[in-house]
């Protein structure tokens, strides 16, 4: 969870289990820059996510079909829709999806560097209360740098701020004979990348996601299971409670999205509770300050 200090009290105001009135949140605002996005978490504190994948592995797809399901049933897993400030931006990235705009096949546009932006949710947890997510869209070239030695801070300057990591494995790739190999190594460089201290804080939390899973056959999911294993051994040196995910948010039977009420039960979760300090005094102060301030 991040937040302002100053806004200690408007988190006490969210107490866990009263029904709380219900805003109006449906402002059709574009995907948030990071500022816009900082507004939100210093009013009532956030949990920001990130997707971690690169180009084509299936990030955007995620968010816009959570979406689909959010307006269409109103829940995923246990955790109720309550709201959004960027429906705007979330009908941009489901539309292409949809019957109504005449493709043959859904198709979910490229996410550009200049799109990148935050996509925002109010959900309520089953105690009843409320649960803000701001799901960062970016595109994978930025986890492309990262592969080639760029460092996740110099591509995301709100990277501390990030509560959930959802690292991705392309199913598709993983399917694919000449793919696999590769598609495991860039997961498991994306995960050394989070590895340096101070990138996932204590709180945070980390997890794997096979997404497109409906890409793979009974005999790739045979051999998926040491795939997985020898992955969250990498995972879980950085979150020794990290979960791994199997999603197919847009299966190609057409058949509904699949995985997601996993997801979002971890995205609604509490944050990890605070272990034992990793990092000396001064440091670990100057963050707990410095989160969402800069
Ligand atoms: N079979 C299958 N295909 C999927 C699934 N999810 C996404 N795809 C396809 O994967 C392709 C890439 O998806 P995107 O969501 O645009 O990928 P991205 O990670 O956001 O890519 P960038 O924004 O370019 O970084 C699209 O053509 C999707 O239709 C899935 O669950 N199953
Ligand atoms: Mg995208």
């Amino acid at each position: 969870m991040v937040g302002d200090d100053s806004d200690a009290q408007a988190q006490e105001d969210l107490s866990p289990g009263e029904p709380e009135e219900e805003d109006q949140l449906f402002t059709s605002e574009a995907a948030l820059s990071t500022d816009e996005a900082r507004s939100i978490t210093s009013r009532r504190g956030a949990t920001v996510v990130l997707l971690l994948g690169e180009v084509g592995t299936g990030k955007t797809t995620l968010l816009a079909e959570s979406w689909e399901l959010l307006l269409n049933r109103g829940v995923i897993g246990r955790c109720r829709f309550a709201g959004s400030r960027t429906a705007l931006a979330f009908e941009e990235r489901a539309y292409y999806s949809r019957i109504e705009s005449g493709l043959r096949a859904p198709v979910t546009p490229r996410t550009q560097e200049q799109d990148d932006g935050f996509l925002h949710l109010r959900m309520r947890r089953p105690a009843g209360d409320r649960k803000e997510l701001l799901l960062a869209d970016v595109t994978g070239e930025h986890f492309e740098r990262v592969r080639e030695g760029a460092q996740l801070r110099q591509e995301f300057d709100w990277i501390d701020r990030v509560d959930r990591f959802l690292v991705v494995l392309d199913g598709q790739c993983v399917a694919t004979p000449g793919e696999r190999e590769v598609a495991i190594t860039r997961t498991r460089r994306l995960l050394y990348a989070l590895q340096p201290s101070g990138v996932v804080a204590s709180s945070a939390r980390v997890a794997l996601g096979l997404v497109k899973s409906d890409a793979l056959s009974d005999e790739d999911w045979t051999d998926y299971g040491d795939v997985e294993d020898n992955l969250l051994r990498d995972v879980r040196s950085v979150d020794p409670e990290a979960p791994a995910f199997r999603t197919a948010a847009r299966p190609q039977d057409s058949g509904p999205p699949r995985g997601l009420d996993d997801v979002f039960e971890w995205l609604c979760e509490d944050d990890r509770s605070s272990k034992p300090p990793q990092l000396q005094g001064d440091v670990l102060l100057q963050r707990a300050i410095g989160r969402f301030h800069q």
